[in-house]
C-alpha cells in the first residue's frame, strides 16, 4: 500500500459545494447531497432506464450486463450516450459545476451506467477502488475523477447499499496478477483481478471503519475514484437502482492502459475527453 501522491481536491475553484462540504470530501473521499433530482426527474430516469432495458439496438451494443446465470439486468452502461435525457442530467450546473469544483477543470465522461439491484436476485461488488481498474485497464493517469451516484429507489442499509471506507480514498493499493484478455466480461459481474486482498481490506477496515449511503430517492453520492467500497446482495424485495456519472478531468485524459493490453470498449471506458458543456437546469426534467 502507498499514500497517494495526488490531491482529492483539485485547486480552490468556486461551485454550488460549501467550503465545509469540500473539506469533508477532501478528508472522507465522500460527500453525500440529499435531494439533488426532484421526484419528477426520478421519474424521468426511471423512464429511461425501462426503455433502454428492453432496448435490442442497446443490447446488442454490449452495453447491458446481466447478473449470472439469469435474465436479470445489471448494469447498462453509456447510458449518457444511448439517452438524451442521462445526457442532460449529467449537464445540468448543480451536477457539472459539482465535478468542476472538485476536479478544478472541465470535465468529461469516462463512464456512465445504470446500476440495477433487482430485489432477491441482485449481487453485490466486493470491496474495490475503481481508480485501480481505470488506471491499469483503461490508462487513466491520475485519480482526477468523481463519481456521482444518484439514487432511483430508495437506498435502505438492507438492500445492497454501497459502504465506503472514509480516508481510505488516500491510500493506493497496487493489486497482484495480470489483467486477462477480455476481464470485463466477467469483472463487471463478479471482479476477480485488480480487488486488494483479504488481508488489506481487514486492514483497512479496521484503520478506517465503513460508512453507507442510505436514503430516499433523489438522494446522491460524490465520491473519489479511488475511495475503497463495496455493496452486499440484495435478498430483499426492495429492488434498488442507481445512476452512476464517472466525471474526469479534461488534463486526466486517458494514456495506453497501464496494466492490460488493451483498452476496453468506449461504452465502458469512453475516450472522447470533449468537455461537457452545461445545459439549461430547465431542460431536464
Ligand atoms: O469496471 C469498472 O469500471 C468498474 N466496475 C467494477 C466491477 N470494478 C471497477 C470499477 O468499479
Ligand atoms: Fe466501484
Amino acid at each position: 500500500m502507498m499514500r497517494r501522491p495526488d490531491p482529492t481536491v483539485w485547486g480552490e475553484a468556486a461551485g454550488p459545494f460549501t467550503a465545509d462540504e469540500v473539506a469533508a470530501y477532501d478528508a472522507k473521499g465522500f460527500h453525500i447531497e440529499d435531494g439533488l433530482l426532484t421526484p419528477a426527474q426520478i421519474q424521468s430516469c426511471w423512464t429511461e432506464f425501462s426503455r433502454l432495458a428492453v432496448d435490442p439496438h442497446v443490447d446488442a451494443s454490449g452495453a447491458v450486463v446481466r447478473e449470472r446465470g439469469s435474465d436479470a439486468v445489471r448494469s447498462i452502461f453509456a447510458v449518457h450516450r444511448h439517452s438524451p435525457v442521462i445526457d442532460a442530467l449529467a449537464r445540468t450546473p448543480r451536477i457539472l459545476d459539482r465535478a468542476r469544483q472538485i476536479l478544478g477543470s472541465e470535465v468529461y465522461i469516462h463512464q456512465s451506467r445504470i446500476n440495477a439491484m433487482p430485489g432477491m436476485v441482485g449481487t453485490g461488488f466486493g470491496w474495490h477502488s475503481d481508480f485501480e481498474t481505470w488506471h491499469a485497464e483503461d490508462g487513466l493517469p491520475t485519480p482526477r475523477t468523481v463519481s456521482l451516484s444518484i439514487a432511483l429507489t430508495d437506498n435502505f442499509a438492507f438492500n445492497g447499499g454501497l459502504m465506503l471506507m472514509p480516508g481510505a480514498h488516500r491510500v493506493f493499493v497496487p493489486c497482484v496478477g495480470e489483467t486477462p484478455a477480455g476481464n470485463f466480461r466477467e469483472s463487471l459481474q463478479e471482479q476477480k483481478v485488480g480487488v486488494p486482498s483479504y488481508d488489506t481490506v481487514t486492514d483497512l477496515g479496521l484503520e478506517f471503519g465503513i460508512e453507507q449511503f442510505t436514503g430516499p430517492a433523489g438522494h446522491a453520492l460524490f465520491f473519489d475514484s479511488n475511495s475503497m467500497h463495496a455493496s452486499s446482495n440484495n435478498i430483499t424485495p426492495y429492488s434498488r437502482a442507481n445512476v452512476f456519472l464517472v466525471f474526469n478531468s479534461v488534463k486526466n485524459a486517458p494514456d495506453a492502459p497501464f496494466g492490460a493490453a488493451t483498452p476496453r470498449p468506449a461504452h465502458i471506458a469512453d475516450r472522447d475527453t470533449t468537455p461537457l458543456t452545461p445545459v439549461d437546469d430547465t431542460e431536464f426534467v
